[in-house]
């Protein structure tokens, strides 16, 4: 039995288009992913579906920008009130060369201000939902931190690329670093992030580069061959008080179980290392072999190996849910990563 927080309020977020391959398709990033996840982890875990509770952003504050949570509660509004007839897509941002510190007053310009780029549309009712996410996570961290037990947090939409003053890849609050920083406030001194997901935890890395309370591991498709392309190399091990606090472990198109769970060995290893007392799993399963926008090919009984492995761990955690995509084995892969932890 684990708990499962969750909410139908992630409906709201719905956008209808994503600018992929030129074109704008319906995202990947859509509710029927929470459905089907919904739907594997209570009919094989038979866990209790529980309502997040609501809380204010006093959390969210010490992980993110003031001024960006206050442009994510606004921005759809302020773009709807232009009368441009489309989901907002930011099309220009401070790269190379401009001036990377002023915030445009123009709705468009302070889009691109605090995007990372033009994959994932801003719409009514994101705000909302992002912040029903952030409120499982939290709620999950509440319940952790209360009984010991593990959670699973149905987050959506995803949190793991936001950062601290910018939204991408699908998300817009970094739910992970929220759950981390509940930990932290609520009394543990070391936390760490272990982000399984497809992707580069880009947005947990920037949030915690320079602390030293926050190990954050990640393991993902090489940024050189895959998004967000331009961090999550083996390089970056975090600067100043977070020197040794990051750990990066970019993999090769084609990846198998056998070699992703070596850098789960070593991940794991970095964690007990550095005396981690609470344990956040940043959970994608677009690991998986027939994720339509990944390369890695984990099957799904790889899920119940590797649940296991980090249940051996010890460790209180919360899961909480990244990304995953298109085919409805999502669910499973999420219920045998379960399944396997409490079977360690
Ligand atoms: N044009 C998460 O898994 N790039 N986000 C998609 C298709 C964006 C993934 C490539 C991928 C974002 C939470
Ligand atoms: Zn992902």
């Amino acid at each position: 039995m684990m708990d499962i927080i969750y909410t139908e309020k992630h409906c709201l977020r719905n956008a209808k288009t994503e600018l992929h391959g030129g074109k704008l398709v319906a995202p990947f990033e859509a509710p029927f992913r929470a459905q089907w996840i919904l739907k594997a982890v209570t009919e094989v875990r038979h866990g209790p579906v529980i309502e997040p509770k609501a809380y204010g952003m006093e959390t969210a504050l010490k992980v993110h920008d003031a001024g960006y949570l206050a442009f994510l509660e606004t921005a759809w509004d302020r773009w709807a009130a232009t009368g441009m007839e489309g989901e907002a897509i930011p099309v220009i941002y401070p790269v190379r060369g401009m001036q990377q510190h002023r915030v445009p007053r123009d709705i468009e310009g302070t889009l691109g201000y605090y995007a990372q780029g033009a994959e994932t549309s801003l719409t009514d009712g994101t705000f909302e939902a992002a912040l029903a996410s952030m409120e499982c996570a939290l709620t999950g961290a509440e319940s952790v931190l209360n009984n010991g037990a593990p959670v699973f947090a149905l987050c959506r939409p995803p949190g793991h690329h936001a950062s601290f003053d910018q939204f991408g890849g699908y998300c817009f609050i970094n739910n992970a670093a929220v759950a981390a920083q509940r930990f932290l406030d609520k009394g543990a001194t070391k936390v760490a992030v272990l982000d399984v997901d497809f992707h580069h935890g880009n947005g947990t890395q920037n949030i915690f580069y320079r602390r030293g309370d926050v190990f954050v591991a990640s393991l993902h498709g090489d940024p050189m061959d895959a998004f967000p392309h331009f961090l999550g190399f083996a390089d970056e091990h975090g600067e100043g008080e977070g020197e040794g606090a990051n750990a990066n472990y970019p993999l090769p198109p084609g990846t198998q179980y056998a070699e992703w769970a070596r850098a789960l060995d070593s991940a794991l290893g970095a964690i007990g290392k550095f005396g981690a007392e609470a344990l956040v799993v940043s959970l994608g399963v677009d690991t998986f072999e027939k994720d339509p926008i990944s390369f890695f090919k984990l099957k799904t009984d790889d899920f119940k190996r590797y649940g296991e492995v980090i249940g051996r761990l010890r460790l209180p955690t919360l899961f909480l849910m990244e990304g995953g995509y298109g085919v409805e084995e999502i669910g499973i892969n999420v219920a045998n990563v379960l399944s396997g932890f409490e079977a360690a």
